[in-house]
């Protein structure tokens, strides 16, 4: 595998960079998978880029990273390269799973991205482990754990941080409350207002964020890595959010309202922190406009060039 850099976010400019290519990606993504040019299923983050973008602003080089069914943005804000990612989901071989894998299996080990995995907070119990090996080679790492609301309710979770928390894990456990877990409220699926509450029950501390503002995100997630990486264990971070579109493809969101849609839209997390750069004069007008047009072009170049490689040969068993 070749060996790829974590993508610097190391400035206002290019944390939001990094948020327009998440939406513009997942948003192509969606028209492809409309126009059927793309097959299967993928679950997209769009509304939830100040998540990904202010957690891996907030990590380091050789930290670790684990993502989940919805990893896309995880993957394109630690570093991973967009041609890549899509090729993978067109299925061809210049792929991160060389087009066997597809949506939610894709990692770059150099990343320290140890990836995407389907099975519901399957992958907070690799992020323990990797805190374990971090602590046991006193390498200075921390990982860090993308995981949803609905994961919470998963056994995994309770068995992750109970772990992390008796060994003093370098581990941050940060649950992307994004009110919903298929077509389940999560108001309806816990009977707590808070899941970072139920860092009590383990010992450690449960942080509550915006998980719109990437800078809340990130000042939230640098003070858990550092107490992580001092050796006081593992932290529970709640980042508040919302899925904007559906669960996967083809999700008509019966469940909820326009209306509660459109209000969380006035919380946009791109939109708003454009607005906060161009009111604090990081971005004038005409560098946001270039700024959004060089990212389309990134996912157009991405497209096509998914669409120029070839399908892996056919296995032979
Ligand atoms: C162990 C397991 N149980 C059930 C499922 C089916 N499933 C796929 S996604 C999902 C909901 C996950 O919700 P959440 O953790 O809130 O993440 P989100 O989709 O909101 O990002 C479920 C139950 C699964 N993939 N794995
Ligand atoms: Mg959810």
């Amino acid at each position: 595998m070749t060996r790829s850099v974590p993508r610097p976010l190391d400035t206002p400019v290019a944390q939001l960079r990094a948020m327009q290519l998440i939406r513009s990606f997942e948003m192509r993504v969606d028209a492809l998978f409309a126009a059927g040019e793309l097959r299967g299923t993928s679950h997209l983050a769009v509304g939830e880029e100040a998540t990904a973008v202010g957690v891996c602003a907030a990590l380091t080089p050789d930290d670790y990273l684990t993502s989940t069914h919805r990893g896309h943005g995880h993957f394109l804000a630690r570093g991973g390269d967009p041609r890549r990612i899509m090729a993978e989901l067109f299925g061809k071989v210049t792929g991160y799973a060389e087009g066997r894998g597809g949506t939610q299996h894709m990692a770059d080990y150099s990343l320290g991205f140890l990836g995407m995995n389907g099975i519901t907070a399957g992958m907070m119990a690799i992020a323990t482990g990797a805190a374990f090996s971090a602590r046991y080679r006193k390498s200075g790492q921390v990982a860090a754990a993308f995981f949803g609301d609905g994961a919470s309710n998963q056994g995994t979770f309770h068995e992750a941080l109970n772990l992390a928390a008796i060994w003093a894990l370098p581990v941050v456990f940060v649950c992307e409350n994004n009110l919903y877990a298929m077509s389940s409220p999560a108001c309806a699926m816990l009977h707590i207002a808070n899941i970072a509450d139920r860092a009590a029950a383990y010992g450690i501390p449960g942080v509550v964020v915006d998980g719109n503002d990437v800078t809340a995100v990130h000042d939230a997630m640098a003070a858990a890595a550092a107490r992580a990486r001092r050796g006081d264990g593992p932290t529970l971070l709640e980042a508040k959010t919302y899925r904007v579109l559906g669960h996967s493809r083809g999700d008509l969101c019966v469940y909820r309202t326009r209306d509660e849609e459109a209000a969380w839209r006035e919380t946009d997390p791109v939109a708003g922190y454009a607005a906060t750069l161009l009111a604090d004069g990081t971005l004038d007008a005409a560098a946001w406009v270039a700024l959004q047009e060089d990212v389309t072009r990134e996912v157009a170049d991405a497209e096509a060039f998914a669409r120029a490689s070839a399908l892996p040969e056919a296995m032979v068993v």
